[in-house]
């Protein structure tokens, strides 16, 4: 093996791909077809023949071509890329040669994706956004099945159908699709407390990430870390993207899912396409076996974190995506995630939630992918060599030579022979118990966590959680349910169900049972990400006939070194003319798309250009909702105007920067950080008729 692995996989799935270029049609049993346009008829108006073997089998095809979406996560996005350890200082941790061995690029698939819609709901809805990677390592492939917040809705795996069920469209009429706002996800959250933490993560900013390349992703469970003496080492997994935690905000995502319901899987595809490869930095939350009861939750319990401020993430390497696939079907869809794949140096804990998993992942890809052979689609291959005495059923692609298919066996030598030592050795853990259907005293406090996430959230954050509380619990038509809920919230923090409770128009609860505890955990809040690059930010300029040609042409050369996407939008698609009466071309016709599809807006001056911005609606109004959306908002010259018909005030400090010349290096550079800040989200808003 090369230290370029991602070549390894690469020359595997070369062996797949099927390339059409100069090539004859043919049919599935290579004979070449001349029509495929006529079926074959008795007579140019007659009856098609069964003769035409060419028709039976296109449409047979055709019929077949569907597989049952997933249960779960059945809207999805995926790329190939490679993880790097950054050195090997976890070796006395682990045995997984992956993370231990300094400059080993391991190839892997990512998989992202929403849970409650089908494949074809829009990307931006309130929801958790699954993280899924398969890294191909030499030992076989180990899949990280995360999701971007790092709690679940549940305890055990038992609950899963309720839960599922409950938040997917009703059965009687299948409404709403992609939604967690209906009666039947909040009268299981009322009545399951353990689901309180999770609802405070997805009421917030982080079940609206503005891309896969902005969320982290976390493995959830307390895994194991096993060394070569087979000591263990609890550990978490997160994610951190190179490009810092954003989010988009609610107004936006809902239009976002109308103008392009495609918003995260073409922000994902495009930045790949044009080199802007997404990263993520590895890190690794370590606790000592001897630490396991050290905390006040339990660390099986997967409705809990571990602090940050407690216990500081190790960085240990980082994930570059860097190649599309070339066949959605194919790679994305067929790609079949099991927690149970691990390679040695991991290993799992008792977590009652992750032991239901374990059974899960391998069954549903057997109704979803027809049989026990999915292993062996390209995508899901392994790189490590596979051996072994597993045989028949549908779609076998192996070839296995010899006679004997057991072991042991004396008629083939007795291969394959079994590792002796060096294979998947699990950790020895003694258990002892009685069989009993009972959860853990130790995870019975559901409400402590919830808290600790209401009291990191700065002022902005909570705002926006209450008022998705208030839409969510809006639409539910259950009073008791929505009654329910408040009483939950009340345990959680007094003022945030008063807060809810006046919105829905229930009741608001008197004084709650247990008080604040008043502990925060400033890791998670939203609130200071770091503000340092524009990178694939999409900025749009606004023009018409008569714009200032330099000052576009001078901030987007500037913008576009910094990393960002620049382009023009005007009335019509094709060009506007300059002010002196040169070419600027349009990237984009406004009716075609909206602000909610960009990070920045910038009017350029020219007396002419902005006179007929102001009497656009559709410019005035993409200017009103970018300020109202929080985003930075540049004017120059004469381009200031349309601020004040957009009732946008400058405001350096918030974000709208105004100049007489776009060359001034102030403006640029106040430019540059506002994009870079991504949001303001304490603008007064409130007037502006967006
Ligand atoms: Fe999953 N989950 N899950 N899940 N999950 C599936 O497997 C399941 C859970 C997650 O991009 C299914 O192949 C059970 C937690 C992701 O292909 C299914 C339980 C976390 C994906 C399944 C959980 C996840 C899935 C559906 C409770 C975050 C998409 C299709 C015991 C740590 C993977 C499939 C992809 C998919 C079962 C809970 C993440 C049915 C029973 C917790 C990212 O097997």
């Amino acid at each position: 093996m090369t230290s370029d692995d991602r070549t390894a996989k690469d020359r595997q799935l070369e062996a797949a791909r099927v390339d059409k270029r100069d090539s004859v049609l043919t049919t599935d049993q290579g004979i070449p077809v001349d029509d495929t346009d006529n079926s074959l008829k008795a007579g140019e108006r007659g009856p098609t023949i069964m003769d035409d073997f060419n028709f039976r089998e296109k449409v047979t095809h055709f019929d077949h071509e569907r597989i049952p979406e997933r249960v779960v996560h059945a809207r999805g996005s995926g790329a190939y890329g490679y993880f790097e350890p950054y050195d090997g200082s976890l070796a006395t941790l682990t045995k997984a040669k992956f993370l231990t061995t300094p400059g080993l690029r391991t190839p892997v698939f990512v998989r992202f994706s929403t849970v409650a819609g089908s494949r074809g709901s829009a990307d931006t809805v309130r929801d958790v956004r699954g993280f899924a990677t398969k890294f191909y390592t030499e030992q076989g492939n180990f899949d990280l099945v995360g999701n971007n917040m790092p709690v679940f809705f549940i305890q055990d795996g038992v609950k899963f159908p309720d839960f599922v069920h409950a938040v997917k469209p009703e059965p009687d009429n299948e409404i709403p699709q992609a939604s967690s706002a209906h009666d039947t996800l909040w009268d299981f959250v009322q009545l399951q407390p353990e689901t309180t933490h999770m609802m405070m993560w997805l009421m917030s900013d982080r079940a609206l990430p503005r891309s896969f390349r902005m969320m982290q992703g976390f493995g959830v469970h307390t895994f194991r870390l096993v060394n070569e003496d087979g000591a263990g080492t609890f550990v978490k997994f997160h994610w951190t993207p190179k490009l810092g935690k954003r989010s988009l905000v609610w107004d936006e995502t809902q239009k976002i899912a109308g103008k392009d319901p495609d918003f995260n899987r073409r922000d994902l595809w495009e930045s790949i396409e044009m080199g802007a490869f997404p990263e993520w930095e590895l890190g690794l939350q370590l606790v000592p076996e001897e630490d396991e009861f050290a905390f006040d939750f339990d660390l099986l319990d997967a409705t809990k974190i571990i602090p940050e401020e407690r216990v500081p993430l190790r960085p240990v390497g980082r994930l570059v995506l860097n190649r599309n696939p070339d066949n959605f079907f194919a790679e994305t869809e067929q790609v079949a995630f099991h927690l149970a794949n691990v390679v040695p140096g991991i290993d799992f804990t008792n977590d009652p939630l992750l032991q239901g998993r374990l059974f899960s992942y391998l069954d549903t890809q057997l109704i979803r992918l027809g049989g026990p052979n999915f292993p062996q689609i390209p995508v899901n291959r392994p790189i490590a060599e596979v051996r072994n005495n597993q045989r028949d059923a549908y779609h076998q692609m192996r070839i296995d030579k010899g006679k004997a298919s057991y072991h042991p066996n004396s008629l083939d030598g007795g291969w394959p022979e079994p590792a002796d030592g060096s294979g998947y050795q699990h950790y020895q853990e003694r258990v002892d118990g009685w069989k009993i259907k009972k959860r853990s005293e130790s995870f019975a406090d559901h409400y402590g966590q919830a808290t600790l996430f209401w009291n990191s959230m700065s002022d902005w954050e909570r705002e926006h959680i209450v008022a998705a509380f208030r839409f969510e619990l809006g639409k539910v038509k259950a009073r008791h349910v929505q009654e329910g809920v408040v009483r939950n919230l009340n345990e959680v923090d007094h003022d945030l169900a008063v807060l809810v409770a006046e919105g829905i128009g229930v009741e608001p609860p008197g004084a709650p049972s247990r008080t604040n505890h008043g502990r925060s955990s400033p890791a998670l809040s939203m609130d200071h990400e770091p503000a340092d690059t524009i990178a694939t930010r999409k900025i749009a300029f606004l023009v018409a006939d008569g714009v200032d040609a330099s000052h576009v042409r001078c901030l987007m050369t500037e913008l576009t070194l910094r990393g960002a996407v620049c382009e023009t939008l005007a009335a019509r698609g094709g060009a506007v003319r300059g002010v002196g009466g040169e070419k600027v071309m349009v990237t984009r016709a406004l009716p075609t798309t909206g602000s909610v599809l960009y990070d920045a807006v910038v009017v350029p001056g020219g007396r002419e250009s902005v006179r007929t911005l102001a009497e656009d609606g559709d410019a005035v109004h993409f200017l009103s909702e970018a300020y109202k959306h929080g985003k930075a908002v540049g004017a120059i010259g004469e381009g200031a105007e349309l601020l004040d018909l957009a009732r946008v005030a400058p405001d350096a400090t918030r974000g709208v920067i105004v100049t007489g010349e776009a060359d001034t290096e102030g403006f640029l550079e106040a430019f540059v950080r506002a994009v870079a800040a991504h949001r303001f989200p304490r603008r007064a808003t409130r007037p502006v008729p967006a």
